[in-house]
């Protein structure tokens, strides 16, 4: 890994391999649990990526993704404090989501409460083995505060969430491909190096397409049929109106690209 810009340090370890920038949450010994310091680390970072870079890995330094909240400043905040605190994770996790490149989360070990939510901010999600989902709000008497109610739902399900934060269930990585939680699920510790192979993958996609999907794709599945079949055409018109696209058609018909292959 090269160069390590602008974060951070102590909190975030933040490296750049060709065009791909790795996040590393960085509390190992509190088993990465999102403190202030990391949420305001992640907002610098997701604020600032850099031209050259075409997606995003973050990932978990340690043998865990996150434990969620640092539930240690979370005795000190009234209700006042806690509202601000939560529309602040969910400004930071926005800039996740809609971050001009794809972010992939690798994920192991702890992926809980504030920590799954964070992960699914990311666009893909990629968990080996000894990953595992779970959130205790309900047992801590709190709830949700970093858009889970929101993202997750969209992946899982509204029943299996309440599940979740009702009974404490925890998921496995293996439950977790299979229920939407992760899109892949690799071997034992492969979760970084499939992560970032596939950025690598996704970093050569035109610029536009990627745009398209981050931005557009969300919105046009949320709108009502007419609205998003509308702007699935002024989106495609687009896409297919620029240079690059134009380039890589003619690529394929000049037999000069990749076939689509089964894998
Ligand atoms: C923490 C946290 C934390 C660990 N906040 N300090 N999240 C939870 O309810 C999960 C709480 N954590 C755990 O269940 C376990 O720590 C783990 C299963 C993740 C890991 O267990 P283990 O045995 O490897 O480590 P440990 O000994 O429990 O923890 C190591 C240290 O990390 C220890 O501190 P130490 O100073 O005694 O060494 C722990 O106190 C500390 N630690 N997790 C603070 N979460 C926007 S709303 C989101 C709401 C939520 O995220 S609720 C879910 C909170």
């Amino acid at each position: 890994m090269g160069n390590a810009i602008a974060g951070n340090a102590s909190l975030l370890r933040i490296e750049t391999t060709g065009t791909v920038l790795t996040v590393g949450l960085n509390r190992p010994a509190k088993r990465n649990a999102l403190n202030d310091g990391i949420i305001l680390a992640l907002q610098c970072c997701f604020s600032a990526i850099p031209d050259r870079i075409g997606a995003v890995v973050i990932h978990g330094i340690g043998d865990h993704f996150s434990a969620g909240l640092d539930l240690s400043e979370l005795t000190e905040r009234d209700a006042t404090e806690g509202l601000v605190h939560s529309q602040m994770w969910h400004r930071v996790f926005d800039r996740i989501q809609y971050c001009r490149v794809p972010v992939i989360a690798a994920l192991k070990g702890a992926v809980i409460g504030g920590g799954l939510e964070l992960a699914c901010a990311a666009h893909i999600r990629v968990a080996e083995p000894s990953a595992y989902f779970a959130l205790p709000e309900g047992q801590r008497g709190i709830f949700v505060g970093g858009g889970g109610s929101v993202r997750l739902p969209r992946l899982i399900g509204v029943p299996r969430m309440a599940d979740m934060m009702l009974t404490g269930r925890v998921y496995s990585a293996t439950e977790g491909a299979s229920y939407g939680f992760s899109q892949y699920l690799t071997e034992a510790g492969g979760s970084l190096a499939k992560a970032m192979e596939l950025a690598v993958r996704v970093a050569a996609n035109a610029p536009l397409t990627n745009f398209a999907v981050l931005q557009a794709l969300p919105m046009i599945a949320e709108a009502n049929p007419q609205t998003g079949l509308l702007m699935e055409s002024l989106v495609a018109t687009v896409a297919q109106s620029d240079k690059e696209a134009k380039r890589r058609i003619r690529a394929f018909l000049d037999r000069k690209t990749a076939k689509v292959k089964p894998t």
